[in-house]
């Protein structure tokens, strides 16, 4: 039977409040499906609502207003009573409630959409927290007026909770696993009357009371890729300068061959596989050349470093002029690889540290590298010029006062340029997340409603941590406030040290081009966020960027 393909295909990103200008980037997961399905004559529409436009909708001014004498005293280090607390806490509902609304309308005002282009499916990229729970709104009413209207999720929420996310939210038809390139053209095939679900990799449905998961499948050759479109007649608000950062994500690898116990991502994303240097150098070319521009973030969350530098020698062979930022792996790399990168436009590296107790990297973690080559790799890369990264993850179940010393003792030595701290989280499907009470953690619920607690959970924006929802588990036996208030004092302990907390690798290099030091770039950005000044985020951390970005490529 040949396939119609005449109907569109709706392809949708909501991440919720944007905590982070991170949220601003192209997305390059959806670029690529979209690249897939054009490559088999499918016509594609991407609807990314992560912009600073999406401040005015859901923190419109007469809200911020209200509260902005008070939150500007709480930034500013000022003393705040219970009474204000409160009153702060009234506002956070009040705002949740129009956030509710909010997307409840903008869910509507797509379902508008849909009648008048009448797609062949929408599928959903799930993210966590407010990303998630506002994608549900978006499917339950698309549900509500189209109930025959296939409504897909995947993405990294799907890859976390998987099966959890149909039993509690029965908005979605079918979810997808994994990577979705392949299973998307068939799925499309599918819905235009070709084939059959079970046969198709990756998937996750019901089919009557019945949950089936169809076998994983991984990419083998990511050179077969067809290459991402952001062209703005498939991705419009990818059109002009205030929307999207022209920042382009390029996953130089995927998969990871490591196993540490906290992380998901050898999970998400299965074993390493590479793209050539010549396809990445393609794929820079073309997103060069029509996008004016010269900042890159790699994906790949564990491409060695001698890969990295076998990119960064055909980078300078192409004469690319380009900045780019990274994962690092500490393990593998010399400090003539690190001169390398930096030579090829490397700004900065993302390192995973974790901690500086060898201990806890053995023992808790299964990181498999010894505390001296991660201030060796730290250093080289700091020698070389790279701006670096160095993240943690505190308190864990087996850190005490010792341990902590040894960690500060080492960002001391290294002193990376900035050191994002994450507290323990304990991810589904991880080695911690399968086993918590053999690392010391304890759940405080059953393994379902930690589970749901998780999927659903939401940060508290106007609020720091130890007043957000308790996670539903204890961390060596300390329930939440306490090691919320430890992890507090231990950044203190790090600013005090004079190294940066919060601040990423992709965040360093969008400093630069913001004309901000990445101080100014993390503590104004907070600010602006808090108030809901979405003017003047879309100014300094948009259109600044990319204004900047084609006057440079404009001047070669
Ligand atoms: C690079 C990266 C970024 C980049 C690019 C964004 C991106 N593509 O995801 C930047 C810096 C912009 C970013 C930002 C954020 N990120 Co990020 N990011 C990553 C990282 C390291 C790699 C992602 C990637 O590029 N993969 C390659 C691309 C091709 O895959 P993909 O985007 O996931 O899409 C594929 C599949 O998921 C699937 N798929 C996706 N959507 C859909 C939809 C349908 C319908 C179908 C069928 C399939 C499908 O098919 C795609 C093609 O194979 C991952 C960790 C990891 N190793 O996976 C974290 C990760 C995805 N990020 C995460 C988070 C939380 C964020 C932020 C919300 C917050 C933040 N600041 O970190 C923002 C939100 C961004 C936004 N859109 O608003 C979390 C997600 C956790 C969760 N449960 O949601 C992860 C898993 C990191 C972690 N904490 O472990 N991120």
């Amino acid at each position: 039977m040949s396939i119609k393909r005449d109907r569109p295909i709706f392809l949708v990103s909501y991440a919720g409040y944007p905590f982070s200008p991170t949220n601003f980037l192209p997305d390059n997961g959806l670029a690529n499906l979209a690249g897939a399905l054009i490559e088999e004559g499918y016509r594609v529409k991407i609807f990314d609502y992560n912009l600073p436009q999406i401040i005015r909708r859901l923190y419109p001014h007469r809200f911020s207003k209200k509260i902005e004498p008070l939150l500007k005293r709480i930034l500013e280090g000022g003393k705040v009573g219970w009474k204000e607390w409160w009153r702060l806490m009234k506002w956070e509902k009040i705002l949740r409630v129009h956030w509710e609304r909010e997307v409840e309308r903008m869910a509507r005002e797509f379902c508008g959409l849909l009648e008048k282009e009448n797609p062949l499916f929408v599928g959903f990229k799930l993210w966590n927290g407010d990303g998630f729970k506002g994608s549900v709104t978006f499917a339950r009413t698309i549900k509500k007026y189209f109930p025959h209207l296939p409504v897909l999720g995947g993405g990294p929420h799907v890859d976390i909770f998987r099966e959890y996310i149909l039993k509690f939210y029965p908005y979605f038809d079918i979810l997808v696993y994994g990577e979705g390139e392949n299973t998307i053209v068939k799925l499309a095939d599918f819905f235009s009357g070709k084939g059959r679900l079970l046969d198709i990799p990756n998937l996750i449905f019901k089919e009557g009371n019945q949950l089936i998961t169809t076998a994983v499948e991984w990419i083998k050759d990511l050179d077969t890729l067809p290459f991402p479109v952001y062209d703005p007649e498939i991705y419009p608000v990818m059109e002009g300068n205030s929307q999207k950062i022209k920042m382009f994500v390029i996953d130089e690898s995927r998969g990871c061959n490591n196993s540490c116990y906290f992380c998901i991502h050898p999970v998400k994303s299965g074993r390493l596989r590479l793209k050539s240097p010549e396809r990445i150098i393609e794929e820079i070319k073309r997103l060069k050349e029509k996008f004016d521009t010269k900042i890159f973030r790699y994906a790949g969350s564990s491409t060695p470093t001698k890969v990295l530098k076998n990119i960064a020698e055909a980078i300078i062979r192409n004469n690319l002029d380009i900045e780019y930022t990274t994962f690092g792996h500490v393990r593998g790399g010399n400090s003539e690889d690190f001169k390398k990168l930096k030579e090829s436009g490397c700004y900065a590296i993302f390192f995973g540290i974790e901690s500086g107790s060898q201990k806890i990297l053995d023992h808790a973690m299964n990181k498999r590298v010894s505390v001296e080559k991660i201030k060796y790799s730290l250093k080289s890369a700091k020698d070389a010029g790279i701006f670096v990264a160095g993240s943690l993850i505190y308190p864990t179940p087996m850190d005490n006062e010792e341990t902590m010393k040894k960690t500060l003792e080492l960002l001391n030595e290294v002193r990376p340029h900035s050191t994002p701290v994450q507290f323990p989280l304990l991810t589904p499907q991880t080695t911690w997340g399968k086993n918590p009470e053999k690392f010391g953690f304890k759940l405080t619920c059953s393994y379902e409603k930690f589970l749901k607690i998780g999927l659903e959970y939401k940060v508290k924006f106007l609020f720091p941590p130890q007043f957000w929802v308790p996670f539903p588990y204890l961390i060596g036996g300390k329930p939440f406030k306490v090691y919320m208030k430890e992890l507090a004092e231990f950044e203190n302990e790090i600013e005090k040290l004079n190294i940066l907390t919060t601040i990423s690798d992709e965040m360093a290099l969008l400093a630069k081009y913001s004309g901000l030091s990445p101080r100014e770039y993390r503590d104004i950005y907070r600010d602006l966020a808090l108030l809901g000044r979405y003017e003047e985020i879309e100014e300094k951390f948009v259109r600044k960027v990319n204004e900047n970005l084609s006057r440079d490529e404009k001047r070669r």
